[in-house]
């Protein structure tokens, strides 16, 4: 009787995991075909071959670009190399890419960055805030940029028990910041968690004096920004497709407004200055990122989200390609009607709208 239970179970056990594994493989949208969209001009940025994890650019064009991450289950095509953050001019007809001098005291060689966020104090100075995987552990780093010596000065380490496995952060005031996190930052936990889809990951507000779980519940909370009136936060759950709109609260708690279903695996968000649309790089088809082949690599994918608060947002392709051109897009970033387009370990692409 008791093997006739334990049998009984182990079977309902591996149904619901073939259930979940089925499950996951559509939300990793396993066999999605891609079509080809691109704006007009587009071309390659030449030097940034390793990954563009996340781009941050400035009012005045200036384009930060963290580079290099080595991540759990993630491919990297230069896994000795330190990481790098880059600078790109967008002001130039013709933007290079060049990497920024980190100073000494840093420990460069474990640098490993991942989202970025820039804040700008009443005498314009640029602040950096990277958050980095050193030795596959989290730490937010905060650097002071030295546009003169194109380099950047490491002020602080911001290290936090809840600051763990953190991917992006976007930073409101001189070390206040909302954080997203997933719940393990190791291949096997995490493979698991997103097979699952156990929806243990959240985001965090810290701040000097408090550091607290501001929202739950995300499949995997993953790019995180603001509005451009700072009032609501955005954030994308990548496993579960969707973008929450959450508007912030005095003490830093945010109240869920909506959640708009993209219909595809949503990485990092942007806010065009312009026009305060949202531009979310996406992918197409999650896991071919996951067990990456060369003859048929991850593809790409940019979405615009105009009017996100009104009753009926407006949601369009800005760029899309089977892998061909771009593998893995993470993150599109718009500078007046120029946009960069990054990727977790590929090339960074540069087009006119
Ligand atoms: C990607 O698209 C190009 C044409 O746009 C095509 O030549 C190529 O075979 C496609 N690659 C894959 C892997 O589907
Ligand atoms: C800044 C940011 O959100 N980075 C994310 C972009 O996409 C990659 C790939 O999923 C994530 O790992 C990064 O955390």
């Amino acid at each position: 009787m008791g093997k006739l239970v334990t049998l009984t179970l182990l079977g309902i056990g591996l149904a619901l995991v073939g259930e979940r594994l089925v499950s996951f493989s559509k939300r990793a949208h396993a066999f999605r075909e891609v079509v080809s969209i691109e704006p007009q001009t587009c071309h390659l940025i030449e030097g940034l071959e390793y990954g563009s994890e996340d781009i941050e650019i400035l009012p005045n064009g200036l384009a930060f670009i963290s580079s290099g991450l080595k991540y759990p289950g993630l491919p990297s095509f230069a896994p000795e190399e330190p990481g790098h953050i880059f600078l790109i001019n967008l002001n130039e007809k013709n933007p290079k890419a060049q990497a920024l001098q980190i100073s000494d005291g840093f420990d460069k060689a474990s640098f490993n960055p991942h989202g970025i966020s820039t804040f700008i104090d009443k005498d314009h100075t640029v602040y950096l805030y990277v958050v980095n995987h050193p030795h596959m552990t989290s730490t937010v780093e905060i650097f002071k940029f030295e546009e003169q010596q194109h380099s950047i000065t490491h002020l602080k380490t911001i290290k936090h028990e809840l600051l763990q496995s953190v991917n992006d952060i976007v930073v409101l005031k001189p070390e206040h910041f909302y954080a997203t996190r997933d719940h393990y930052f190791t291949n096997f936990l995490s493979t698991i968690e997103m097979i699952l889809d156990l929806r243990w990951t959240y985001v965090l507000y810290y701040s000097p004096r408090e550091v607290k779980v501001v929202a739950k519940g995300f499949g995997s909370a993953n790019g995180i920004t603001v509005s451009l009136d700072k009032k609501y936060i955005y954030v994308a759950d990548v496993l579960v497709h969707n973008l929450h709109v959450l508007k912030r609260n005095e003490n830093g708690d945010l109240t869920q407004l909506k959640v708009i279903h993209l219909g595809t695996l949503v990485d990092n968000l942007t806010v065009d200055p312009d026009t305060g649309d949202i531009l979310a790089g996406c992918h197409p088809n999650g896991l071919k990122l996951l067990h990456y082949n060369p003859e048929d690599p991850p593809g790409s994918e940019v979405l615009r989200i105009q009017n996100v608060l009104s009753e009926h947002p407006r949601i369009s392709t800005v760029y899309s390609n089977n892998g061909s051109v771009l593998q893995g897009s993470t993150v599109a970033s718009v500078y007046h009607k120029k946009l960069l387009i990054g990727t977790v370990f590929h090339k960074t692409l540069y087009c006119e709208l």
